[in-house]
């Protein structure tokens, strides 16, 4: 039978089936199984169902396609609840008369493993990931999930799964008293084995009748775990109520505790930061969808890569396609820069069987699939070479002619830039359908955005590909068309002039980083400058004169860094001194050299500078700048710039995103901020012009999401 439940006939979300005394419930709710208010009408029909029915002894709750459910349907975050809601179902679920077994695979997460809890055994094939990652979209596991699992594995390692989120292997999972059986295979006939059992044992485990084991509760780790977090996930609120709502597990009857985690998860999805972390959800995987590239288009097959220059930046490519499994052919000029390369391949893979991130073997099969070379001839079969030379258009330009002719006619030429122009690169090949840019951070290995960058005549087939390679080497791919720095650079380069106007001002590093950082940005544009190298910026902009702005005070701090040799971290000295080469210190003659170079500029010195005024100057010149490459269509979407501001740049994710940020304060008020700054500052060169779109948005009373939304033609 085909259970709809009585609202939702038109769609066929639960097939119920009954098999000597076992009733079987499978959902089927592509992609991912999310219990949707339907879902869960009709597991809770079905359920009442079988407790009716005197021929049914127990249940079976499995899903079809590629996961047991993924979670609660985040998409109905926004709209009030609608009966059953998941935490009156699961309790529903667990208080039955009837053993309810979950047969769990793929990505059992969020409410499916709530779900799962609240049922009277688990068993899993083998493979399965199981996880609660609600921290990660601003949430507390509020199905049960605070209250069930600290009782099923201990208050410390429950504090560890959900304030991380992270997906664990069902062997550990069941090792840890999660899971109750790990299968090879056939896990549906596994669970009716166990339900058979259950019925002959005539006992029902309930999760909620047990207490957590009080040797995981030690002395102070709440409050311990809470300072930890309140470094390592910084201005989040979601992973510190998480420790509360464990210690109510601790403490408290179930009932007790799960009604408080109910209201504590219902403020929570209340909330800006929930909101923001959800719409980055959704923007990294919209960013993934090009509107005149169809879905169906056909992909290339990636089976082989290379990778040209064995710096940090190639080793760091490199070690990211070996970490997807694909094998690299690693590409230098000389034995020994090449040496370098492979060594440092092989001393992260290795830092990474240390820490235990890698098996050994695995470790020995990636690097089995590097191979080094000296000559770009060896790049005749591969299926996507990966640029990452010198940031020199002659360079690169000399590179392309070679690698038109060596490379098969399938081949994808993608090269790595922040700031040269894909098109000049393509154009001195014969194919420039197939030449792609893909921006890496740095260390490559580590950041998670990559900006697809399209040039004007790179074939359809080649962004897909490489849209898709971006996201198998567990990348955040997000796509920027051709112009000077694209989307992620180019909004930097406004940012990091308002903080170096700052400087001359009269703020210190200090006092500009500070007031960012207590924002919530990883790290202050100051010690970003310091950190990338004085040097590098500098050649940048000496190399763009022509595309920045005509003002003499265009960022004359960093310029004077660079000129005294004051490289950042590299060199001990920067913005600020660092003794240790880390750590910052405050440092007397780089403000000294500031403000003696702004003194002689005719700049006056301002005694009082608000942090209020940092963060005004430095994050309106940002969104202004995000909003000038939505109108060029540089961005897609303002989505877009969201994820790769978050995903690059350290914007911190429960903001979500500038352009997020810009809509949640009101960008009618951002426009008027623009009209008192270039009263207070002047507007010579235009940096309080509002862009076109802001003034047209704010105009009309819409928001960046609105752009969005009219540029898909949704209705
Ligand atoms: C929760 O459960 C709250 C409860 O604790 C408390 C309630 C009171 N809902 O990522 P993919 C869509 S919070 C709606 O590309 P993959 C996704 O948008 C939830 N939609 O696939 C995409 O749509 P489209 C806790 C969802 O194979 C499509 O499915 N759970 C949901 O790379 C494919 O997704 C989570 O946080 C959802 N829950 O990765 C898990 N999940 O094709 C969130 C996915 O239109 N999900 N979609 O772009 C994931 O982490 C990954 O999707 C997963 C698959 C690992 C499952």
């Amino acid at each position: 039978m085909k259970w709809a439940g009585e609202d939702c006939r038109m769609s066929v979300l639960l097939e119920y089936s009954v098999d000597n005394g076992i009733a079987v419930l499978v959902i089927d709710n592509p992609p991912v199984n999310a219990l949707s208010q339907q879902v869960r009408q009709a597991i809770r029909e079905s359920i009442t169902a079988a407790e009716a029915d005197d021929g049914v002894k127990a249940v079976v709750i499995a899903c079809t396609g590629r996961t047991f459910s993924a979670g609660a349907d985040i998409r109905e975050f926004d709209a009030p609840v609608k009966d059953p809601s998941l935490p009156i179902l699961n309790d529903f679920i667990e208080s039955g008369t009837k053993p309810v077994v979950a047969a769990l695979h793929g990505t059992t997460l969020g409410g499916g493993l709530e779900l799962a809890m609240s049922c009277h055994y688990r068993v899993a094939l083998t493979g399965t990931r199981v996880g609660l990652p609600e921290v990660h979209l601003g949430l507390i596991p509020g199905a049960g999930g605070t209250q069930r699992l600290p009782r099923l594995i201990g208050a410390e390692a429950a504090i560890e799964a959900i304030t991380t989120g992270r997906h664990i292997p069902a062997d550990e999972a069941l090792g840890m008293g999660l899971l109750d059986d790990v299968v090879e295979d056939d896990v549906l006939q596994a669970a009716v084995s166990a339900a058979h059992r259950l019925v002959g044992e005539g006992h029902l485990s309930r999760t909620g009748d047990r207490d957590v084991n009080p040797e995981s509760v030690q002395d102070g780790m709440f409050s311990k775990a809470k300072a930890v977090l309140a470094k390592r996930r910084r201005g989040f609120d979601a992973p510190q109520a998480a420790v509360d709502a464990i210690e109510w597990a601790c403490a408290t009857p179930i009932t007790e505790g799960l009604q408080k985690e109910r209201s504590c998860s219902n403020t929570l999805k209340a909330s800006l930061q929930s909101k923001a972390q959800r719409h980055l959800f959704f923007a990294e995987r919209l960013a993934l969808k090009i509107p005149d590239i169809p879905k169906d288009t056909p992909l290339l097959d990636i089976a082989t890569t290379g990778v040209i220059g064995a710096g940090t930046m190639g080793a760091g490519i490199a070690i990211c396609l070996l970490n997807a499994d694909l094998p690299v052919v690693l590409v230098e000029t000389k034995q020994e820069a090449l040496d370098r390369g492979l060594e440092r391949i092989k001393k992260t893979l290795d830092r990474d069987v240390g820490r235990g991130r890698l098996a050994s073997e695995t470790r020995d099969a990636r690097l089995a699939r590097l191979t080094g070379a000296l000559s770009l001839e060896t790049l005749g079969s591969v299926d996507f070479v990966v640029e990452a030379a010198f940031e020199s258009m002659q360079v690169k330009k000399q590179i392309f002619v070679e690698l038109d002719t060596i490379c098969k006619a399938t081949a994808v030429l993608a090269t790595n830039t922040s700031t040269l122009d894909i098109n000049d690169i393509a154009a001195v090949t014969k194919s420039p359908d197939r030449v792609i840019g893909t921006h890496f951070f740095s260390p490559a290995n580590v950041m998670k955005l990559l900006e697809v960058v399209r040039g004007t005549k790179t074939a359809k087939g080649v962004v897909a590909t490489t849209m898709k390679l971006g996201r198998r080497i567990g990348k955040v791919p997000a796509l920027s068309g051709v112009g000077y720095g694209f989307i992620g650079n180019r909004m930097l380069e406004d940012y990091v002039r308002e903080s170096q106007m700052l400087l001359l001002d009269g703020a210190s590093p200090a006092q500009v980083d500070r007031a960012l950082e207590a924002w919530g940005m990883a790290m202050g544009p100051c010690a970003v400058m310091d950190l990338a190298g004085q040097d590098v910026s500098f050649l940048t902009r000496d190399q763009n004169r022509d595309l920045l702005p005509n003002d003499p005070l265009y960022c004359v701090p960093g310029d004077i860094m660079n000129a005294e040799g004051r490289l950042g971290q590299k060199t001990g000295k920067g913005f600020y001194q660092y003794p240790d080469g880390r750590t910052r210190q405050n440092d007397p003659e780089a403000i000294g050299l500031v403000s003696a170079a702004a003194e002689k500029l005719g700049v006056a010195n301002r005694d009082k500078i608000s942090d209020q005024e940092i963060l005004d100057r430095c994050l309106h010149a940002l969104i202004n700048r995000g909003a000038q490459l939505l109108d060029d269509g540089i961005a897609l979407r303002s989505s877009d710039i969201d994820v790769v501001w978050s995903a690059g740049y350290g914007f911190p994710a429960y903001r979500g995103g500038p352009m997020f940020y810009a809509d949640s304060i009101g960008l009618d008020a951002i426009v008027q901020s623009f009209e008192e700054m270039a009263k207070t500052f002047g507007n010579e060169y235009g940096y309080w012009t509002p862009a076109p779109l802001l003034v047209k948005l704010a105009t009309s009373g819409q928001t960046f999401a609105d752009y969005d939304t009219d540029q898909r033609g949704d209705t």
